[in-house]
């Protein structure tokens, strides 16, 4: 039985790839999610596969070294997926220092580890081990509007502390597969979307703050394009990689789905107007009087925007969810999970994680 050592599991695309892994392969693999359980994880985005027999959960600091050797030397790790990260633009142009540490010294500790454990004397590795590290399409900087893509070959120039650290644990991981033939893969992908989202990030705060009748703040002039990917597709690519990808080499992934934030916003008003009873007291307040141009983020980037040409030729990825559908479904999952909501915005599972911890 392969064993996957997943960090960060239990964030948001940690945590849906997690279910996908379990729907796709059941029994057939084991997982130990190790997560520091910040702000942004959520041990309730796990809770149907927390009585699985093959599912663990190790509360630990990626920065952590010796819990980390800890969890190797006590486990056949096959395959590492590396999530964990702290990974809002906005609070690292507060607070840089926490990325520095997570990001890039996370990063280092994790490939440390891994090799510690996998590297046979002769400097090879076991077949079949592999390191995946999870990135993001902003370690190659902004497009201009309406011109150019991110291939696997564009140069790095990342603007925010936040891009510039997952740029920085990037070149760690090709640094490891350099020098030391470490078996590893790297994943740039777009902005994800989908049922698990910490409501600080565009959809789930628009989503939410549409539902309360609250103001929905559009930074700019709310032309800045990014491209939407659903998270289960990226789940999808995370693991046809593994088993697809050639070693030492980067995918990008994303699905061509450009829009600019104001169009998200409207979209989302115009969808909520719709799936909403008319009985329902919050249709009442939706509209689009809401939306409140405020203060740009600095050094916003202008445009994101993925070439998949290699992942589709090599590999055969495609996502599989229009932004019509995946729209809808997120929608519908933050209608069915208002308690969800509730928790993370009163911060009851952090008082809750401080109890059961006592950290
Ligand atoms: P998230 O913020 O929702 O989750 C991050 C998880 O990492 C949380 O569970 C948190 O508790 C954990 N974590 C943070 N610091 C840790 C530490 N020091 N030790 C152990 N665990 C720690 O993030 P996400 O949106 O799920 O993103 C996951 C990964 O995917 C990140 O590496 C991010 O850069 C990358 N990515 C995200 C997007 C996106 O649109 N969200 C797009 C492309 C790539
Ligand atoms: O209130 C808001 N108003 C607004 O206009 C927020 C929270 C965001 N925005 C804008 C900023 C961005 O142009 O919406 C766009 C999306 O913002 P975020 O959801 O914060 O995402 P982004 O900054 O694009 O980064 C995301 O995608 C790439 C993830 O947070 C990263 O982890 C990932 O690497």
């Amino acid at each position: 039985m392969r064993t996957y050592l997943v960090t960060g599991g239990a964030g948001f695309i940690g945590s849906n790839y997690i279910h996908y892994m379990f729907k796709k392969y059941g029994d057939q693999i084991r997982i130990i999610n190790v997560d520091k359980l910040t702000y942004a994880g959520n041990l309730e985005n796990l809770a149907e596969v927390e009585g699985r027999d093959n599912y663990t959960f190790v509360r630990a600091d990626i920065c952590d070294k010796d819990a980390i050797a800890k969890i190797f030397a006590e486990n056949d790790i096959d395959r590492v997926v590396h999530f964990a990260a702290e990974s809002h633009v906005d609070r690292s142009i507060k607070n840089p220092e926490v990325f520095v540490q997570t990001n890039v010294l996370g990063t280092a500790v994790m490939l440390n580890c891994a090799r510690a454990a996998w590297e046979k004397e002769d400097g090879s590795y076991p077949e079949g081990k592999k390191f995946l590290h999870v990135s993001t399409d902003e370690v190659y900087g902004s497009l201009p509007e309406g011109e150019g893509y991110f291939y696997e070959t564009t140069p790095y120039s990342p603007h925010s502390p936040y891009s510039s650290s997952k740029a920085g644990s990037d070149m760690l991981v090709k640094a490891y597969m350099d020098t030391y033939h470490f078996p590893a893969n790297i994943t740039n992908c777009s902005n994800n979307y989908g049922p698990y989202q910490f409501p600080e990030k565009l959809i789930p705060l628009i989503i939410n703050n549409a539902l309360s009748g609250k103001k929905l703040p559009v930074y700019g002039d709310g032309k800045n394009v990014r491209d939407w990917l659903y998270v289960e597709d990226h789940a999808k690519a995370i693991d046809m990689v593994q088993e697809q990808g050639r070693l030492f080499e980067t995918y990008n992934v994303g699905g061509h789905n450009e829009k600019q934030n104001i169009e998200i916003v409207q979209i989302i008003i115009d969808t909520l107007l719709e799936m909403l009873p008319d009985e329902d007291p919050r249709k009442a307040h939706i509209s689009r009087d809401l939306i409140t141009y405020v203060e740009d983020r600095k050094g916003h980037d202008r445009r994101y925007a993925i070439a998949p040409d290699k992942i589709k030729a090599e590999i055969g990825w495609e996502p599989e969810t229009m932004f019509k559908d995946g729209i809808k479904k997120t929608i519908r999952w933050y209608f069915e999970h208002e308690d969800w909501m509730k928790n993370v915005t009163s911060g009851d599972y952090q008082k809750y994680y401080e109890t059961m911890y006592n950290v």
